[in-house]
């Protein structure tokens, strides 16, 4: 077989990279080692910058989003017992972000491909890149007991923190940086009305804890926990205790529970390879970086990538020029790198550390006192939550 791009990862990243390549009549081949229905059984993002959903719209597949996600024009971060919400809307001059779960919008992107007839093959064992530093890059698969070979003029790594794009790489090649945090992040959804119509960020000496939705009867709640707590350990009633001991009172009266449908545990770490383009590969999405889901910036770290790569691989077949390819790495990682920045100083402010000293504590009060006080900071964590530009 031979395609002109071959995508490894049907995620987010390379479902986006595939349809918007379909639309503009580049051939494209979609690998994933997995099935369809377990990537949508992944519970992931819930908020999406206006870039993403004007990708999604590019890639005709923004219908249902618009129909059924939940626009936001702010959120509060509580802390002292209190609310003090941010303006997104009116800081950034009209912008505002949306509340869609990543699953929905894989769903929508799957089907969309399925519509277009673009190929995408499941369940594919022993994905394997080569010859990407020459001109005749292939990736070869096995499948029902047979190896299979795509020939290609590129190959997008689109295949998460764990794939093998990035691990393809020569080590030489290749320098990563990562901070591991002390704490994950547990997880819960149920179908009860969330708290609060609007996302709220909690930090509270017992620790961070996030509320947000799926949509206007479903909740979806995260607890900071420590990296040795098991979920096992969480039933339903100590979760909603927990979460209830972290709000403000008048949320903790509000809350409404119920028996949760999904509860798992997600570490939290800062990650970026660099660079991410080597030769006819290119590495996209949690393939190149990772963030703490703190500032809501990996899907749309995604969804930036997939811009550039997208833009940049147009370029190369309509205008036969290679700027916008050899440029990807430098753009990307210009936008990922402030992204890691705000994901990292929002991990940093709402989350209590097990060795913070005294003097890290009355920061962290000053920081969260100096952002409710000031337009100037409130404007600038605005600004990176609704996304910096492309
Ligand atoms: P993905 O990991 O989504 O997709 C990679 C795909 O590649 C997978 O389908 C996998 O099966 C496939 N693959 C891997 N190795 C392969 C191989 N060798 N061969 C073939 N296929 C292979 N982001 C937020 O913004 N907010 C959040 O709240 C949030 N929560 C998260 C919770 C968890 C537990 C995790 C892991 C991530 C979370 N993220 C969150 C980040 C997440 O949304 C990612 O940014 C997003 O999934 C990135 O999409 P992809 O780059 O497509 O990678
Ligand atoms: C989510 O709804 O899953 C979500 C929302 C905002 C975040 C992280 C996760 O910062």
């Amino acid at each position: 077989m031979r395609t002109q791009v071959v995508i490894i990862g049907s995620g987010p990243s390379g479902l986006l990279l595939g349809q918007l390549l379909t639309g503009a009549g580049i051939d494209n081949v979609i690998l994933d080692r997995v099935s369809k229905d377990y990537i949508l059984g992944r519970v992931r993002a819930g908020v999406l910058e206006e870039g993403t959903i004007h990708l999604m719209d590019r890639a005709g597949s923004g219908a249902r989003m618009h129909a059924e996600g939940l626009p936001h024009d702010g959120f509060s971060l509580a802390f002292d017992g209190r609310d003090h919400r941010i303006d997104l809307h009116e800081l950034t001059g009209g912008k505002r972000v949306m509340v869609y779960g990543q699953t929905e919008l894989t769903r929508d992107l799957m089907e969309e491909r399925a519509r277009t007839g673009a190929p995408s093959i499941y369940a594919a064992a022993n994905v394997v890149p080569h010859d990407f530093d020459g001109h005749a890059p292939c990736v070869t698969y096995d499948l029902d007991g047979t190896t299979h070979r795509i020939d290609c003029d590129f190959i997008a790594g689109c295949d998460g923190f764990h794939g093998i794009s990035r691990k393809s790489v020569p080590e030489k090649a290749i320098r990563s940086f990562e901070k591991i945090y002390p704490f994950g992040w547990l997880g819960i959804l149920a179908d009860v009305p969330p708290v609060s119509h609007e996302l709220i960020y909690a930090n509270h000496p017992r620790g961070f804890a996030l509320c947000s939705m799926r949509s206007q009867t479903r909740s979806r709640y995260y607890l900071q926990c420590a990296l040795d707590e098991k979920v096992e350990a969480w039933t339903d009633q100590r979760f909603w205790d927990e979460l209830r001991r972290r709000l403000p009172a008048h949320h903790a009266e509000a809350l409404v529970t119920g028996a949760s449908f999904e509860k798992s545990i997600a570490p939290l770490r800062s990650f970026v390879a660099e660079p991410m383009r080597f030769g006819r590969l290119f590495l996209v999405g949690d393939a190149a970086h990772i963030v703490p889901p703190t500032g809501a910036k990996g899907l749309n770290l995604a969804a930036s990538d997939v811009h550039y790569l997208f833009e940049g691989l147009l370029e190369h077949y309509q205008d036969r020029s290679n700027a916008g390819i050899d440029a990807y790495s430098t753009h990307a990682l210009a936008r990922v790198w402030k992204a890691v920045r705000f994901s990292w100083w929002m991990t940093t402010m709402l989350h209590r550390f097990p060795d913070t000293g005294d003097f890290d504590q009355k920061i962290q009060e000053a920081e969260l006192d100096y952002l409710t006080h000031s337009r100037a900071a409130s404007t600038a964590l605005a600004e990176n939550y609704v996304g910096l530009p492309f």
